[in-house]
């Protein structure tokens, strides 16, 4: 059909539409529109809290990522034929006139390509796609308020100011350190103090180590005695093979066609593997382990890996991967209850609209700005690094009004950290913009005015005005990120 927006006249090819307001509902499981655009940049949306998310250039194609062996969730896999002019549930192409044409998923499991003539959407069944033109702004604008009426929005509340142990002390926690950064951040205003990895027996089993023996409830209790709520980090989704719950419930595995089971990663030493989440068991053991973690006290829970529920597999039910995720999900909701903060990481994007309250939008920040061996000789865009965190996170703005973003920590220490002063200013610049605000900085690391930064940080509500795609303005002094969204090549 030819439709015309805001001026613009296009082909598409979708098995229904209608006009709306503010663009063109599509229907179809396959959808196409005919651009005239030429060799614009495009819009890549990744797949995951990790996967790279930016404008692209589409007359410069960037390798495809060589790690995929090993990490098998830097995006999802057919994404990588065609990479990077592939993307999960939006993309959007830049006209020679600046404005911007977009094609949205309404539904999940959506997976976009683009080319010098074509945007493409391509979904598992016939789902609902939001077609529209118009200012760059605008156009995410209302995307991200169909997504909300679709998908569901949480209610809006401020988010959380969360100290987190893990880029601060990664695996090396026990019971001791922890109580010595409790007393040591008394007087900080955070609302919520977080566990990191490294507090259980092992990935699969929800238990407290020998690390910390008086276990998680107690563990909890010390934190709220220091005043703030307790958060814990857990992955529910995933097991690694020296787990009980890998040998006691093998069935629960996600496998492929031929019975194999479903690589989910390499971490803690070894592959990790993914649960099936359309299995009633499974189901029934998710919402008992968030559960009993909510009841021991953590009221607030970061779960990670997540993608791993949506990776493709043979599955009890027969569902698409997202819609297989999405059944995991909601039994943690519903083992939390609603008035547990829920912050996704590692997640597909959309799938966990209306469940999430919060949602990493990038890939892990670290105390160096690039690691080149992973992101120039693996082409990898993914590892943990300033520049690959901000980048990503940068062009996931957009989806603000849908949940809390979360560009993760601020660094305001200066030990043990590679970062310039400017770097570490734009990562808490970052943070302002987004409206989530976290550190891992031990309290002992920090000299007298590298506290009073971060108190500071936390404290502030400052004015924030986007001026360009990367360009804003934070009570009157102008931050410019145009740099930080190019790609190495
Ligand atoms: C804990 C961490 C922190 C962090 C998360 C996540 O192997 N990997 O590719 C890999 C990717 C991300 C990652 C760890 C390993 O970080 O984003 O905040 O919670 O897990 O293990």
């Amino acid at each position: 059909m030819q439709i015309s927006l805001d001026n613009l006249n296009l082909t598409i090819s979708a098995q229904g539409g209608t006009p709306l307001e503010d663009g063109y509902l599509l229907e179809g499981e396959r959808i196409a529109v005919t651009h005239r655009f030429g060799n614009t940049q495009y819009y890549r949306h990744g797949f995951h809290s990790w996967s790279l998310s930016a404008w692209l250039p589409l007359d410069q194609p960037l390798p495809a990522p060589t790690v995929q062996a090993m990490w098998p969730h830097i995006d999802a896999l057919p994404l990588l034929e065609n990479y990077p002019f592939t993307g999960s549930g939006v993309g959007a192409l830049q006209a020679p006139s600046g404005k911007v044409l977009l094609l949205g998923a309404l539904g999940l499991d959506a997976h976009l390509t683009a080319n010098g003539a074509e945007l493409c959407g391509k979904a598992a069944s016939s789902i609902p796609w939001f077609l529209a033109y118009g200012r760059e702004e605008e156009v995410f604008r209302h995307y991200a308020a169909r997504l909300g009426e679709r998908l569901g929005q949480r209610p809006p509340k401020p988010a959380p100011r969360v100290w987190c142990s893990w880029y601060g002390l990664y695996g090396d926690i026990n019971v001791d350190i922890i109580r010595d950064t409790l007393s040591g951040l008394r007087g900080l205003p955070f609302d919520v103090f977080q566990l990191d990895d490294g507090w259980q027996i092992a990935i699969g089993d929800w238990d407290a180590n020998e690390r910390f023996p008086e276990g998680t409830a107690s563990l909890a209790l010390d934190i709220a005695n220091a005043g703030f709520v307790p958060g814990i980090w857990y992955a529910p989704f995933i097991v690694q093979p020296t787990a009980r719950l890998f040998h006691d419930h093998a069935d629960w595995l996600l496998r492929d066609a031929d019975g194999n089971l479903v690589p989910a990663g390499q971490n803690w030493g070894g592959t990790f593997y993914a649960l099936d989440t359309t299995h009633p068991a499974v189901l029934e053991w998710l919402r008992h382990l968030a559960h009993r973690l909510s009841g021991h006290g953590f009221r607030y829970q970061k779960i990670d890996f997540l993608y791993a529920a949506a990776l493709p597999g043979k599955r009890t039910l027969d569902l698409p991967p997202e819609q297989a995720y999405r059944m995991g999900l909601e039994a943690i909701r519903q083992g939390v209850g609603n008035d547990v903060y829920l912050l996704v990481c590692g997640s597909p994007i959309l799938a966990s609209l209306g469940l999430a309250d919060g949602m990493r939008i990038g890939p892990d920040v670290a105390p160096f700005w690039d690691n080149s061996d992973r992101s120039i000789h693996l082409h990898d865009l993914t590892g943990p690094a300033a520049l690959n965190a901000l980048r990503t996170s940068l062009n996931r703005l957009w989806l603000r009004p849908l949940l809390h973003i979360d560009p993760d920590v601020v660094y305001f220490r200066t030990r043990y950290n590679l970062l310039t002063p400017s770097q570490r200013a734009l990562i808490r610049d970052l943070a302002w913009i987004a409206g989530f605000r976290a550190t891992s900085d031990l309290p002992a690391w920090l000299d007298a005015d590298e506290r009073a930064a971060l108190q500071a940080f936390l404290e502030a509500q400052p004015a924030i005005e986007q001026l360009e795609r990367y360009r804003f303005r934070i009570d009157g002094r102008e931050v410019d990120y145009s740099f930080v969204a190019d790609i190495p090549r």
